[in-house]
């Protein structure tokens, strides 16, 4: 990834399964800063738009030669030239394409990806054109630049690798392929200021309890988000992605 606030990733980076994932080897995740591309000894990245107005926008010759330097770190033949194959390439951007569970398995599926956090208020117009193949949006609010995104997509596709812990099936797995939210959970102990554990769950009886999570999943889904029934019901009953 590239990024100008590569300390920025420290934390996520190495911290929990992220950071036990680069440990073992299941993940080769490599932070390069923008800024080493700069031209000159401000180290400067953007410069004022052309037509005017407020705000700084990031220069696409930076962007450009900063991204092929990845494209070709560690590849002796130089295979990702300038006009040549890329490797699947991510720029974070609100104006993406929203991240869905299905998105994060098609990144999964890639051999590499190069991610590319955006910062201030844009970024040239040809850096959409000649280095991304794909952008990709968080969802429908802002934040101040593309590092979270990305650090977003990383944990998403992370956990879809071979040999990355989380991979198991949990409910919040189901969540996305059953297209409904997960059921409630409960641990122990079975009372917590008066509120007790739903008498089936302490039943012994599967199929019971069951029915009763695939009817709270429903309950759940019904009411807080009835556009991933709608899409259920579209799809015929296909498991599937959720919207868009
Ligand atoms: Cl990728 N970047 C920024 N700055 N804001 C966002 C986003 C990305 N996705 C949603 N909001």
């Amino acid at each position: 990834m590239l990024t100008i606030f590569p300390e920025w990733f420290t934390g996520p980076a190495t911290t929990s399964l992220l950071g036990r994932a680069r440990d073992s080897g299941d993940l080769d995740l490599r932070v390069h800063d923008l800024r080493r591309f700069a031209h000159d000894r401000h180290r400067s990245v953007d410069d004022a738009p052309y037509g005017g107005g407020a705000g700084m926008v990031m220069r696409a010759d930076v962007w450009i030669e900063a991204a092929e330097a990845v494209w070709n770190d560690g590849d002796v033949d130089g295979a990702y030239r300038a006009g040549g194959q890329r490797p699947r390439t991510v720029l974070l951007t609100p104006r993406g394409r929203p991240l869905t569970q299905a998105l994060a398995r098609e990144l999964a599926d890639e051999p590499r990806l190069t991610l590319l956090c955006g910062r201030y208020e844009g970024i040239d117009e040809r850096v959409h054109e000649l280095v991304a193949t794909d952008e990709v949006s968080i969802g429908d609010y802002v934040v101040f630049g593309g590092e979270v995104a990305a650090a977003v997509v990383i944990e998403a596709v992370a956990r879809l690798l071979p040999g990355v812990v989380g991979n198991a099936a949990s409910p919040c797995d189901e969540s996305f392929s059953t297209g409904l939210l997960e059921y409630p959970q409960y641990t122990r102990p079975a009372e917590v200021r008066g509120h007790t554990v739903p008498e089936v769950l302490t039943s012994g009886d599967h199929a019971a309890v069951d029915a009763w999570r695939r009817e709270r999943a429903e309950a759940l889904t019904r009411r807080r988000r009835p556009d991933l029934l709608a899409y259920r019901q579209e799809s015929d009953g296909e498991p599937g992605p959720g919207p868009s």
